[in-house]
């Protein structure tokens, strides 16, 4: 008799079982919405006990959720990671994980190239609280060796950044930082666990913002964290607790719906933007197209090494500039004007005046986003769909 007990599923099956079990209740399969915000206590012995952390058992929502905890479990075992943490937002997800890990006086090293209120966010540790930061192209062992300093305590990146799609060597990256014992942190939203895994490439703790892939429907603003048992435990016990940037157990339940279909939505997203990209590069009205997939891309070959998939973001410039990007994202009918991206919907958007707009002009021509550079999120319409409107709206450009 063959036995499943042993046999490690694949991440599509994980997406859909991993974490869940049967409610030990009803047997319902589908993870049940535990709406309460406190727990009763079988004793006030046992209350004692689990406030001690000598039991189990649960207390108040904020201190943890049977529903967030099967999230929780989820996206850990996706990750190839020991324990995961479930947040308001993918910026709670952020300023919880930097605060937990930083005290004042430290350093923090980012890739040249961040999501602008991840920007900010730093801009802010380094003003009122003296933790200072450095952007750096981080391209490789020299360079991060050029711009670490005797207190960077941690290494924070985007692979693919968001909206330039540069990317960063992660093995690279896990190897120098720890060499020096240095802590990496990676925001892997623009990919998912299904494309991309930082922590099996060395790497400390990996940052979601689960409004995007994870959730996938547009439905839910929510982040999550994973890493060690250990670190996030201290986040956990450090900062989550106290700043109570937890997720609710409804939004949890609509990301461990949407995760059901993590594999069969990011392969249509990667078929889908490969063909998007393809039409672009090949349009005549556009210049530049930066989409890991093309083989002209600069760093394709480190693409196609570090990720599963090429993923359903892009960003192009068009030939008239600012002006012509306007004018295309006027005229998009079936793809939104909207900002948020992995989405099964498709969005076009402007990060110089939109996302990316609380960067300072000087900074953000740095890290290569330019007012040109219009962003897309390929959704999974069908592709014809996609390209059709595309095509209307860069003949109006
Ligand atoms: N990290 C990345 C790479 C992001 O793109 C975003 C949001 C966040 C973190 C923050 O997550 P949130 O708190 O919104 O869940 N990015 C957005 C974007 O590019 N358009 O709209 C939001």
């Amino acid at each position: 008799m063959s036995s499943q007990s042993n046999r490690k599923y694949g991440r599509g099956t994980t997406a859909i079982h991993g974490g869940s079990h049967n409610d030990p209740l009803t047997g319902a399969i589908t993870t049940p919405i535990y709406q309460t915000s406190t727990f009763a206590f079988p004793s006030a012995e046992e209350g004692a006990r689990r406030f001690a952390g000598e039991s189990d058992g649960y207390i108040y929502t904020r201190l943890g959720n049977p529903t967030v905890h099967v999230l929780e479990d989820k996206i850990a075992m996706l990750e190839g990671a020991e324990a995961g943490l479930a947040f308001a937002s993918g910026m709670s997800a952020i300023t919880t994980v930097l605060l937990g890990l930083l005290k004042s006086g430290d350093h923090v090293l980012a890739s040249k190239g961040l999501y602008g209120s991840t920007y900010s966010f730093l801009v802010t540790l380094k003003t009122s609280f003296g933790i200072d930061f450095t952007l750096s192209d981080l391209e490789d062992e020299a360079a991060i060796l050029r711009d670490i300093r005797s207190n960077t305590r941690l290494i924070f990146v985007e692979t693919p950044i968001n909206p330039t799609m540069r990317l960063i060597d992660l093995t690279m990256l896990a190897n120098t930082a720890k060499a020096h014992g240095i802590y990496t942190v990676v925001d892997n939203t623009f990919m998912s666990p299904y494309l991309q895994r930082p922590i099996e490439l060395g790497c400390d703790i990996v940052i979601h913002s689960a409004t995007k892939y994870i959730g996938g429907h547009g439905d839910v603003v929510a982040g999550l964290a994973v890493g060690s048992k250990e670190m996030m435990h201290q986040l956990f016990a450090k900062t989550h607790k106290h700043t109570g940037s937890i997720l609710a157990p409804f939004d949890a339940y609509l990301l461990i719906r949407g995760l059901k279909t993590l594999g069969v939505r990011m392969d249509r997203h990667c078929e889908n933007a490969q063909k998007v990209a393809e039409f672009l590069a090949a349009h005549p009205k556009v210049t530049d197209v930066y989409y890991p997939g093309l083989p002209s891309f600069p760093q394709y070959e480190l693409a196609k090494r570090q990720m599963d998939g090429f993923g359903g973001l892009m960003s192009f410039e068009l030939e008239g500039g600012l002006q012509a990007g306007r004018k295309m994202m006027d005229s998009v009918e079936l793809c939104k004007l909207a900002v948020s991206l992995g989405d099964v919907d498709s969005l076009i958007q402007h990060p110089a005046s939109m996302t990316h707009a609380g960067i300072p002009a000087a900074e953000r021509e740095q890290m290569g986003i330019t007012d040109g550079l219009v962003r897309l999120s390929v959704g999974i319409e069908d592709i014809d769909d996609i390209l059709a409107d595309l095509e209307q709206a860069l003949d109006r450009a």
